[in-house]
């Protein structure tokens, strides 16, 4: 440990541990994007909240930047160390701190695990029912810091609804208890949604309360293949119109040829163009009834080509997995990725244009689509071919994000729908949010972090 700035570190504050050696620099210098080459200074791992509050008073006298760091499956580059920044890991707090039967919250340190939370939560024979393919990686503080959203939005919304109070060390370092778990508060800004989808641009998030509800009621999942694009709102609405349904997720031939490169079985004798992967409440005679009137709708209509109704658990894990292991099977190609949202109502008009453009844009790569439509969230990831260099590559690609983002704005969407601006996307956030809008952001930004030592870089600059 030969920089001075890091005996420097250790004297403000004693007793923290701090990784410097080059295979935990390479480690937790970067998150899922692998384009930027980690450079960190060093890895912070403080045991709790006042570490974490000397760290950040430490970094504003001392200008270093800090890296706020959860579990790095971000997409955007959100949790990127590239330039000599501190990284200040929540890894070692990942207690669940209390729960409430009343209030039915669970407290819990940033760096717990998604799915750790899942089994707190099911220990007390409730749920929280945010979710998604990364849950054994990804960390609440991170989830908060995106307002992460995924697989059961449709249902219970994105991680923002489900956030009762939480903790956070500003970029002064001093500690903000919002929001404090009231239901009902009208006492002016709510700025725990200020920290929500923040990217650790106002501080770091060191404790949250969550709100817990029932479990979900015993479901079906159901697999169907579809003929083509056009047909996917309408049974999107003859589904939801007739079903419980928990989620809606669709991926495309190309999508499923990559998950089963990876194992598995395909789970028709065809190939179709398109997929739905789908979870409905299913508690007696009538659900069944329901379910199978709304398939024998969509097959008449030509809609739906064809079905799988997963017979048990262990069927039905396969099926998501079909829709879940796509990131993972893609990861080799270090994808281009596009995160977009537009109104659910918009989606039939923008997913027309959206096509188009980037049939015309793509013609020379291999585009794979799949998202939550039922949530107007689209992610187009585009894969790198063999031998192509990454500059290149990305260079392609940046000029199709250009056009898509004016199409995005001409259609009222968003550039990103739940992976956050970061690093990746900064380039298009004028496309989604006014120029009024970022220079509020600008000032909020002044205030919570006036020596700019929070994540500098990523979501706009100062
Ligand atoms: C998902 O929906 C995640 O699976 C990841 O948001 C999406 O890899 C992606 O582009
Ligand atoms: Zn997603």
């Amino acid at each position: 440990m030969t920089d001075p700035r890091l005996e420097s570190l250790l004297q403000a504050v004693p007793g923290l541990r701090l990784e410097t050696a080059q295979a935990e620099l390479e480690h937790y210098g970067r998150d899922w994007t692998r384009r930027w080459t980690p450079a960190p200074l060093a890895i912070a791992l403080p045991a709790d909240a006042v570490q974490v509050q000397s760290i950040v008073r430490w970094a504003g006298v001392n200008g270093v930047a800090i890296v706020p760091s959860g579990g790095r499956t971000g997409l955007s580059g959100g949790a990127v160390a590239a330039n000599g920044e501190l990284v200040l890991s929540l890894a070692r707090m990942n207690r669940v701190l209390g729960f409430d039967a009343i209030d039915r919250t669970l407290t819990v340190q940033a760096g717990i695990t998604l799915q750790a939370v899942h089994e707190a939560a099911a220990e007390h024979g409730l749920a929280y029912p945010v979710d998604f393919a990364a849950r054994g990686s990804c960390s609440i503080g991170g989830n908060i810091a995106t307002n992460a959203g995924g697989i059961r939005v449709l249902r219970h919304g994105n991680t923002r609804e489900w956030i009762a109070g939480l903790k956070l060390v500003a970029g002064t370092g001093e500690s903000l208890d919002l929001g404090r778990g009231l239901v009902k508060n009208s006492s002016g800004y709510d700025l725990r949604h200020l920290a929500i989808g923040s990217e650790g641009t106002l501080g770091i998030v060191v404790e949250a309360t969550l709100k817990l509800t029932d479990p979900p009621p015993p479901t079906q999942v159901m697999l169907l293949a579809l003929p083509s694009f056009e047909v996917l709102m309408e049974v999107f609405a003859q589904l939801r119109s007739r079903l419980r349904l928990e989620a809606f997720e669709f991926f495309t031939d190309r999508a499923l040829h990559h998950v089963l490169a990876h194992g598995g079985q395909a789970p028709f004798d065809e190939v179709h163009p398109y997929y739905v992967v789908t979870e409905f409440a299913m508690q007696g005679d009538t659900d069944e009834a329901a379910m199978l009137a709304a398939f024998e709708h969509c097959t008449e209509r030509g809609w739906v080509s064809d079905g799988v109704i997963a017979q048990g658990e262990s069927q039905a894990a396969q099926l998501w997995r079909l829709r879940e292991g796509i990131t993972e099977s893609l990861a080799r190609y270090t994808p281009y990725k596009n995160d977009v949202s537009v109104r659910v109502s918009a989606m039939p008009a923008f997913l027309a244009e959206a096509q188009a453009l980037l049939a015309r844009g793509y013609p020379q790569f291999d585009v794979v689509w799949f998202g939550h439509i039922g949530d107007g969230n689209l992610h187009i990831n585009v894969l790198k071919p063999e031998g192509m260099v990454d500059a290149e590559f990305v260079g392609q690609c940046e000029q199709v994000t250009r056009v898509l983002a004016e199409t995005l704005q001409r259609h009222g969407g968003s550039i990103s729908a739940e992976h956050g601006i970061g690093l990746v996307k900064k380039p298009y956030l004028g496309s989604t949010r006014s120029a009024a809008e970022i220079e509020v952001m600008r000032g909020i930004r002044r205030v919570l972090d006036p020596h700019g030592i929070m994540n500098p870089g990523k979501l706009f600059d100062p």
